[in-house]
């Protein structure tokens, strides 16, 4: 059982790793007993609790809002709490630092170039020709974290050692 709860915030990109990522550092603390470990993706979260909600910035903000309601209850009650949501607005990533417990904003960064490639779900493809709107990175803003605690550069490395930075971030602050 972690002493105290801690919240893991990815921010980045979509399709730059932060649910592969928070996946594979769940596994890991379930691995190692540490107690209650609970992740909340945007993808998931927008097909129930924020259905009602699109990609404007009201509405992206009210995401990140509820998001952030969430994750303060859950680690202020002992919970390992893994978040990742694109959260492109600063103002709201800083709120949610001053709200959740023991809060580590971790940039998953990746260059515009290999997301492209990539293109994991089609949505770049997609936003370049026009069929979405308010495409992160493409037709709408991301702010970048002026001061994270952790950055992963995905383009550069692997799954293994995303998930590595961040236990031996938590490691060091002896949160696990
Ligand atoms: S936000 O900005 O934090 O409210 O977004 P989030 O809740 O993380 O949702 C991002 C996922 O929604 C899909 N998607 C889009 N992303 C960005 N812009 C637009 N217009 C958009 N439309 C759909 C996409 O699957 C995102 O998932 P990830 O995991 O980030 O790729
Ligand atoms: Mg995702």
């Amino acid at each position: 059982m972690p002493e105290e709860g801690f919240t893991v915030w990815f921010t980045g990109w979509s399709g730059a790793g932060k649910t592969t990522i928070a996946i594979a550092l769940e596994e890991e603390l379930k691995k190692r007993n540490i107690g209650p470990v609970q992740r909340l993706d945007g993808d998931i979260i927008r097909s129930d609790l924020c259905s009602d909600l699109g990609f404007s910035k009201e509405d992206r903000n009210e995401n990140i809002k509820r998001a952030t309601f969430v994750a303060e209850l859950l680690s202020k009650n002992g919970v390992a709490t893994l978040v990742s949501f694109i959260s492109p607005y600063i103002s709201l990533r800083e709120r949610a630092r001053h709200k959740c417990h023991n809060f580590i904003e971790v940039y998953v960064k990746c260059d515009r170039d290999t997301l492209i490639n990539r293109d994991v779900k089609g949505l770049y493809k997609q936003a370049i020709e026009g069929e979405i709107k308010e495409f992160t990175g493409i037709t709408d803003p991301y702010e970048e974290p002026e001061n994270p605690e952790i950055v992963l550069n995905t383009a550069e490395e692997d799954i293994l050692e995303s998930v590595g930075k961040v236990i031996e971030y938590l490691e060091e602050k002896e949160h696990i």
